[in-house]
């Protein structure tokens, strides 16, 4: 990492123009004082203690965001603790020019007190997963091949003010998936996380770490990890007391227990519950918080049996248990009852705890939505699921439902941050509506595109055009109707139609030359409709209201079923899949027209050239395959093989 260009993303130099030419005064010491004297001395302004144009201070705010007040003789910002001070600063930078003229008064409290991101990073390079798991941006921020970059801890401080500059105020430094140096974490690599905290603690972030359910017998050479054992006990709450007192606004632990091969409670016939409410008394003294994960399934599924359905599985576990966990616990929740598809309904766990702190997990990093080497504009997705209102219009969205926004993070040491210089835009969006859920993708596009290009106007209609609609692009040209699970086993990348029909995974499809889809109906199939409160168990059991994005994922239908929309099945696989090749074409020469920073043009030029290939051959298997089960033609003759 060290040595490489690194290309600047939002809170570029040039946005603080109209921050640093001015005349500022700044009643507290520390990070917010930094960042002004930085751009007055890149833009000619100055620190003042009177007759300012810009005014930061702390005053009781009533929530811990910030204000900003437009006068004729200045503006001011304000805010309860300084964190919130940063936060309105680089609200200011969004607002540029415009937070310099007289207007209505700007009041603005996050949505959630917790904006989380979940790093998958590990510090040996895994022989399967490599250094960060599922990670597309090159290798992690934190470690390289065992040790803690300790050299490019100014480039760590850049990422920290990056989050800040979207306030996110939390992140967990390592992969869920713990393995064996990982674990030491909590011990003798204790630190590397102390040196890490510092730099995140400069920018109003708190750290967590994530730690395996086995740690007393892996580090504390217990033979046990029994929760309800004394000795398991008094050895995380020592082992938890000591590294609160190494770094003292300690975050928490974040912990994925009984899933996929992860220990976790069940071995010793305890609950989810049991577990979490161990580490939360250990936890507790020292004001940190347990993120106890519900992605909790049988991945050794046997295909033949049709009885088991892993969208239910989270809901099964973890429903039984509301209202049993401890207040600093919070339940984290994939937005979906699988696992980060392209679509997916609305896990009904979300509505289904209402006496548990639910926190929502979207996944940043491009898994299953073209690993960052596809442009995927993930924002109208999550604004989606945020905006769902699971008990109807009447009750609440599920913005108004979870406490709190996780997303897995899509950074690394990549010199674009996101490897995709485009999918910056996704952990932007991210931080923005962890901070206000009802903005709009189409608003917080425009202001990532402003702060990262200052574009001209040609610039910022061609960039829209490329990413607004990306997502449904990447739908239209994937596995088809919300069925999934349609990748190549393993790395995930690219189609591979019954790559998972027959493995132990639980994600299946059940094509056959009749029909498509999985039964998830209570009349004829596993019951999973029925878990979400009326209307939606209504909506989602019925072959007619199912929406049609959701059809496939509800129900098994014959190739020649009629949508909502008036198409076939099959005519609809056809048409979607011509139509997501030709647009993603036509993305391609939409960007080839842009001028743009040619380091950053020819990146995403040689990407589209790989999302134009990935996309033809997304087509050619799915249309394929479909017509060779179906034996039915497209209606417009076009070439399938
Ligand atoms: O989607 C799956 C990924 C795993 C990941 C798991 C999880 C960290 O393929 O790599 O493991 O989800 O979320 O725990």
């Amino acid at each position: 990492m060290t040595n490489v260009s690194v290309h600047p993303a939002w809170l570029p130099a040039g946005a603080w123009r109209p921050i640093g030419s001015r005349r500022v005064r700044v009643d507290v010491s520390g990070t917010v004082r930094d960042e002004i004297e930085a751009a007055c001395a890149a833009h000619g302004g100055e620190l003042t203690d009177a007759g300012a144009d810009l005014t930061l201070r702390l005053s009781e705010t009533g929530h811990d965001g910030y204000a900003i007040t437009r006068a004729e003789h200045g503006t001011t910002v304000t805010a309860a603790t300084h964190a919130g001070l940063l936060h309105g600063l680089f609200a200011v930078v969004r607002m540029g020019e415009s937070a310099f003229t007289p207007g209505p008064r700007v009041d603005s409290a996050p949505a959630f007190p917790r904006r989380m991101l979940d790093h998958w990073d590990n510090i040996d390079v895994h022989p399967v997963m490599g250094q960060v798991e599922r990670g597309y941006a090159g290798g992690s921020l934190f470690w390289s091949a065992g040790t803690l970059r300790a050299a490019d801890l100014p480039r760590i401080g850049d990422y920290a003010r990056l989050l800040a500059g979207v306030g996110i105020n939390a992140v967990a430094l390592n992969n869920v998936n713990v393995h064996a140096t990982e674990a030491r974490l909590l011990t003798d690599r204790l630190p590397e996380m102390v040196l890490l905290a510092q730099v995140f603690r400069r920018y109003g972030i708190r750290v967590h770490l994530a730690v395996t359910f086995a740690a007393p017998m892996l580090l504390g050479g217990l033979d046990t990890a029994d929760p309800l054992d004394p000795a398991v006990r008094a050895w995380w709450a020592m082992t938890l007391a000591g590294v609160c007192e190494l770094i003292p606004d300690f975050g928490g632990v974040l912990v994925k227990a009984d899933s996929e091969g992860r220990p976790g409670p069940f071995a010793y016939g305890r609950t989810h519950a049991d577990g979490a409410n161990m580490l939360a008394e250990a936890l507790a003294p020292h004001g940190g918080t347990v993120h106890w994960r519900a992605f909790v399934y049988d991945h050794r599924q046997d295909w033949r049996d049709r009885s088991t359905d892993r969208a239910r599985a989270a809901h099964d576990h973890f429903t039984p248990l509301d209202g049993a966990f401890a207040d600093n616990v919070i339940v984290q929740v994939k937005h979906g009852p699988m696992d980060f598809q392209p679509r997916e309904p609305v896990s009904p766990v979300l509505a289904a705890m209402p006496r548990t702190r639910l926190a929502l997990e979207l996944q940043a990093t491009q898994e299953y939505t073209g690993q960052q080497r596809h442009v995927c504009y993930l924002a109208p997705m999550w604004s989606e699921i945020l905006a769902f209102r699971p008990r109807g219009d009447d009750g609440p969205p599920i913005a108004g439902t979870v406490a709190e926004m996780v997303a897995v993070a899509n950074t690394g040491d990549d010199p674009f941050w996101t490897g995709h210089p485009l999918a910056q835009a996704n952990l932007y969006a991210f931080g923005r509506l962890a901070w206000d859920p009802t903005l709009a993708p189409g608003e917080i596009l425009d202001e990532w595109i402003t702060l990262t290009f200052e574009p001209d106007d040609g610039t910022r209609e061609a960039l829209h055009a490329i990413m607004d609609g990306s997502w449904r692009t990447y739908e239209s040209y994937t596995a088809p109707l919300g069925v999934g699970f349609m990748v190549r086993p393993g790395h995930h990348y690219g189609p591979d139609v019954d790559g998972y029909e027959y493995t132990p995974w639980g994600t299946y499809h059940f094509a056959d030359r009749d029909g498509v889809g999985v039964d998830r109906t209570v009349a004829s199939g596993t019951g999973f409709a029925g878990l979400y409160p009326y209307p939606w168990d209504r909506v989602f059991e019925s072959l007619t209201d199912c929406p049609d994005e959701l059809l496939l994922f509800m129900h098994h239908v014959p190739y020649t079923h009629v949508l909502r929309s008036g198409r076939t099945v099959i005519q609809h696989i056809y048409d979607t899949h011509f139509d997501g090749v030709a647009a993603v074409e036509a993305m391609r020469e939409r960007w080839r027209r842009l001028r743009i920073a040619p380091d950053v043009h020819a990146r995403v030029a040689a990407l589209l050239d790989e999302q134009v290939r990935s996309a033809i051959e997304w087509r050619d298997q799915i249309n394929t395959y479909f017509f060779r089960k179906s034996g039915i033609g497209d209606a417009h003759g076009r070439m399938i093989y």
